[in-house]
């Protein structure tokens, strides 16, 4: 809908302004040359493919077909990532070799991004319109890291995105340690690992083959999440998230080992790819990432890193008037906090992990990609 250049505060209205900022909600003219597109049909993006967009469209009914479409010229500086909604036009049929023109991207309700490092400025957007993030950790193999973890939590919080913490491989290692660090705060935790037999597992395909045979309860816990929510898997290349994502859809997404010398994984999902939860409400939807490798917050502001710090951000009410809670901060009430024991035994540890969120000293940066168990 339009809104008239008088409801703009001091600004003025120009066409440079709409070239920069096209999706900008309500500042969007509707010249006599743009087409209405009265006759789009909607979709929901599930896949991004080399400037093929993948769109399911009536969904839930007899007409439930796949659309491959281009972005139109206009879009050609907006990104469109899975979960997002769009309008489609031209020839929306789905017949093999089609491909219509995606015109218009949707209001997002959620929109998960991040940097490619905290000082880039370049944002990118992850996924559109998740309820939830599940964050996926290893107990081993790769190490988990309590940087990505603390990250992907702030980037949940600033998205309005719920999160969930999923620590896999727990048969490879006793994820107790790690768990330490989080138990206060509020938000569910899943523990998955293989089957211990046939009987108590359900098999993971992927194309290649049988993966993991995981084991049933964990795949139900996370399960019971997931009715009538779109939810993203986020997490380092390797842990799991493939697996997981076949075992609670039926799909056969290839999975990879891990590097035996380097602990890393292979980066075998190259695409975020949306899918339906096997069994589950319409709108069920599970969108499985490529592994990532940093998690910049480049886009946060500090005051919302601290918010996703609940067990942390009382401290504060002590700190004097521009207080930054710093590493350089002096008499933060933050270290008071943690220090009379607020914050429990892990108190310090998340301290330190704020503190590398919201520091600018490169070396406390650094220490961000450490892995757990040498991080005091
Ligand atoms: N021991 C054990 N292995 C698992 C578990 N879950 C997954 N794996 C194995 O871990 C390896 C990596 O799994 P993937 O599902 O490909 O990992 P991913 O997170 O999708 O990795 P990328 O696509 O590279 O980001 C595979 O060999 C899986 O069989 C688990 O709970 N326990
Ligand atoms: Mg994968
Ligand atoms: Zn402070």
């Amino acid at each position: 809908m339009r809104t008239p250049p008088v409801a703009r505060s001091t600004d003025s209205w120009d066409e440079s302004d709409v070239r920069i900022r096209p999706n900008k909600k309500g500042t969007r003219p509707r010249t006599k040359d743009r087409p209405s597109h009265d006759d789009a049909v909607t979709g929901r993006i599930i896949t991004v493919d080399r400037g093929r967009y993948t769109a399911v469209v009536g969904e839930g009914t007899p007409d439930e077909r796949k659309i491959i479409a281009a972005r139109a010229r206009e879009l050609r500086r907006n990104p469109v990532v899975a979960g997002d909604f769009v309008s489609l036009v031209g020839d929306v049929t789905g017949e093999p070799d089609t491909l219509a023109r995606l015109v218009k991207i949707q209001d997002r309700k959620t929109l998960l991004r991040r940097s490619a490092d905290d000082t880039d400025p370049i944002e990118r957007a992850v996924v559109a319109n998740a309820d939830q993030l599940v964050v996926v950790v290893a107990a081993a193999n790769p190490e988990p890291r309590t940087g990505f973890i603390d990250r992907a939590l702030v980037a949940a919080y600033d998205a309005g995105i719920e999160p969930l913490l999923l620590v896999t491989k727990a048969d490879v290692k006793d994820p107790a340690e790690l768990l330490s660090n989080y138990q206060h705060l509020d938000f569910p935790v899943i523990i998955s690992k293989t089957a211990d037999s046939a009987a108590s597992g359900i098999d993971a395909r992927s194309d290649d083959g049988l993966s993991a045979r995981l084991d049933k309860d964990a795949v139900s816990q996370l399960r019971d999440y997931l009715d009538g929510k779109v939810t993203v898997m986020l997490g380092h290349s390797g842990v799991g998230k493939s697996t997981m994502v076949n075992a609670l859809t039926g799909a056969e997404r290839a999975t990879g080992g891990v590097n035996a010398v380097t602990g890393r994984g292979r980066h075998t999902s190259s695409s975020a790819l949306a899918l339906k939860v096997n069994d589950a409400p319409a709108g069920s939807w599970i969108i499985d990432t490529p592994g990532i490798r940093s998690f910049g917050l480049a886009h946060v502001d500090p005051d919302r890193i601290l918010r996703s710090f609940p067990d942390l951000e009382p401290g504060t009410d002590d700190c004097e008037r521009g207080c930054k809670h710093d590493a350089a901060a002096v008499n933060c009430g933050v270290d008071a906090w943690v220090a009379a024991g607020h914050a429990g035994p892990s108190g310090p540890a998340r301290l330190a992990s704020l503190r590398r969120l919201l520091g600018t000293d490169p070396r406390l940066e650094a220490q961000d990609t450490k892995e757990l168990g040498t991080v005091s």
